[in-house]
């Protein structure tokens, strides 16, 4: 018998496989087919857009009261299934289980958060100049909501999403990566058993087509992507056609700036957890370190001693520090552009510099790359300039506060800063002059449930988490009533 998992699609509180038609999910670690996931037709992505606005029909009446005990029921039961997603999201995406597994408790606890919101979704009343005219606004749900995510963090990304979709009274469908599904299908049980009713929550599986017919078709209210650049741009083109709403949460390449009255010993590890935490393979990545010159020696010294004590493996065991890349396509992604940059003549600290050699030497079988650190990299070099996506960091030294501006900005991206320093009023001046979304001061990769995170120019827009989040799944209405018998001249202004 195999032990190969094997999972349908969710439509209408209904499985429905297709084993003509499926791919499998790979294990980075050892290049294991651990499960089979149904690749959704065309037909597929319709019927659950006709089921997910029928179901919308009923949904959106529900009180919110009952959303938020839903919401609720749901969190407690992710809470309890904690150590199980946690150990198959590692599986499929090569995440080290202690960060999957903080994952998930920040995921039951933003759902918890977003429950408490669900019944306290209201709109305005607003005093006019003429007092005979009573106005006031509703906030409503938007309908039905596309909610298309990446491999490097499913739960997390998808929480983001489905939490203020639902507690603000949107049916959904749901479109996980193609590298990385499993823990999607395996949340849609738990939803189903805290009681949603069938159609609220949809799950379609398959490549970039299935996200392509999602996102092009009428019937949907709004997508929210976390995702690529390129592929975030391509939804804004595709969804112009029928007006839809987009978030696009898309990628970074983040400055961390290290000014020389920090705390060496706690920027140098925010540095590390900055870029080395999930082997670089998130959209915060503090990808760019900025050190002042006065302390760029002994900075680097510690940074390069810390990095190269990380100790990669298997992500299922205790004492991984990091695990593998998560798959093949973003592994080949990253060595070429590691390749590029030792050709480019760039400084090379710490790394493979000959590649394959090297990566042979190692035990491991997985898409392993170790910490790399290029140093006294221009800021308008190539590895400065893209995302990797990748533990790839480059650092450059910096004069004074106005340099470092400079250069910080100087990206096509704004997601996210950190700075590190203890002059208050350095700090946030600092924090006001960059151009970005997130900042974080004396720490970084720090989240909140309560605090709203989204990026500026290419990094996206539209704000995820937080009270802000409710904004995105919600339209406002505008009602005007006249509270006076008489008869009355509409285009008549009052003073
Ligand atoms: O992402 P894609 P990929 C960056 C990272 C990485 C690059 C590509 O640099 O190397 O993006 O990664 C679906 N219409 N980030 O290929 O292609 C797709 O099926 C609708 C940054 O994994 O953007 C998947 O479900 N949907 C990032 C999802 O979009 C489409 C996280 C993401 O896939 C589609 C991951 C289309 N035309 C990668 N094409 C972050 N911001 O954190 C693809 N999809």
């Amino acid at each position: 018998m195999s032990l190969i998992k094997k999972y349908g699609i969710y439509i209408n509180g209904e499985w429905k496989e297709n084993t003509e038609n499926s791919f499998y999910s790979i294990n980075p670690y050892n290049q294991e087919k651990w499960a089979k996931i149904t690749q959704a037709s065309e037909s597929d992505v319709r019927e659950s857009i006709k089921v997910a606005n029928t179901a919308f029909e009923q949904w959106k009446n529900v009180s919110g009261r009952k959303r938020a005990e839903l919401i609720y029921n749901f969190a407690k039961l992710l809470e309890e299934n904690i150590e199980r997603l946690a150990i198959l999201e590692t599986t499929d995406n090569g995440k080290i289980l202690r960060e999957t597994r903080n994952q998930m408790k920040f995921a039951a606890r933003n759902y918890l958060f977003f429950a408490g919101y669900a019944d306290k979704i209201n709109g305005n009343t607003i005093p006019l100049d003429n007092n005979s005219l009573f106005n006031y606004t509703k906030r409503i749900p938007l309908g039905v909501v596309a909610l298309i995510t990446s491999w490097n963090s499913p739960i997390s990304i998808l929480t983001n999403k489905l939490a203020p979709a639902l507690a603000s009274g949107n049916t959904v469908i749901i479109k996980p990566s193609e590298y990385a599904s499993v823990t999607t299908l395996e949340l849609v049980k738990l939803i189903e058993e805290a009681g949603f009713p069938k159609g609220v929550v949809n799950v379609i599986t398959g490549d970039s087509k299935v996200g392509k017919w999602l996102t092009e078709s009428k019937g949907i209210n709004k997508v929210s992507f976390t995702g690529g650049t390129e592929t975030g741009k391509i939804i804004a083109k595709n969804t112009s056609n029928t007006l839809t709403k987009n978030t696009l949460e898309l990628g970074g390449k983040s400055p961390n700036i290290v000014f020389e009255d920090a705390n060496i010993n706690a920027a140098v590890t925010g540095a590390v957890a900055g870029i080395f935490g999930a082997a670089g393979q998130t959209c915060i990545a503090g990808s760019r370190l900025f050190i002042q010159k006065t302390i760029y020696d002994e900075f680097l010294q510690k940074l390069v001693a810390k990095a190269s004590k990380i100790k990669l493996g298997n992500p299922l065991k205790k004492d991984t520090e990091m695990g593998p890349i998560a798959n093949k396509a973003q592994y080949k992604k990253i060595k070429d552009s590691i390749i590029n940059a030792v050709q480019e003549g760039l400084n090379m600290a710490l790394g493979y510099k000959d590649f394959e050699n090297q990566l042979e030497s190692l035990e491991e079988t997985g898409y392993f790359i170790p910490p790399t650190i290029f140093t006294n990299v221009e800021n308008k070099s190539n590895i400065a300039q893209n995302e990797i996506f990748g533990p790839v960091l480059s650092v450059t030294p910096f004069n004074n506060v106005s340099d470092v501006i400079e250069m910080a900005n100087n990206t096509d991206f704004g997601l996210a800063a950190g700075i590190w320093t203890n002059d208050l009023q350095r700090a946030h001046n600092l924090a006001d002059e960059i151009d970005a979304g997130t900042i974080w001061i004396n720490t970084y990769r720090s989240t909140a449930a309560q605090a709203p995170f989204g990026g500026f120019k290419n990094s996206g827009y539209g704000k995820e988490r937080g009270k802000e989040a409710l904004l995105e799944y919600t339209k406002i209405k505008n009602i005007m009533v006249n509270l006076s018998k008489e008869v009355r001249d509409p285009f008549t202004i009052e003073n």
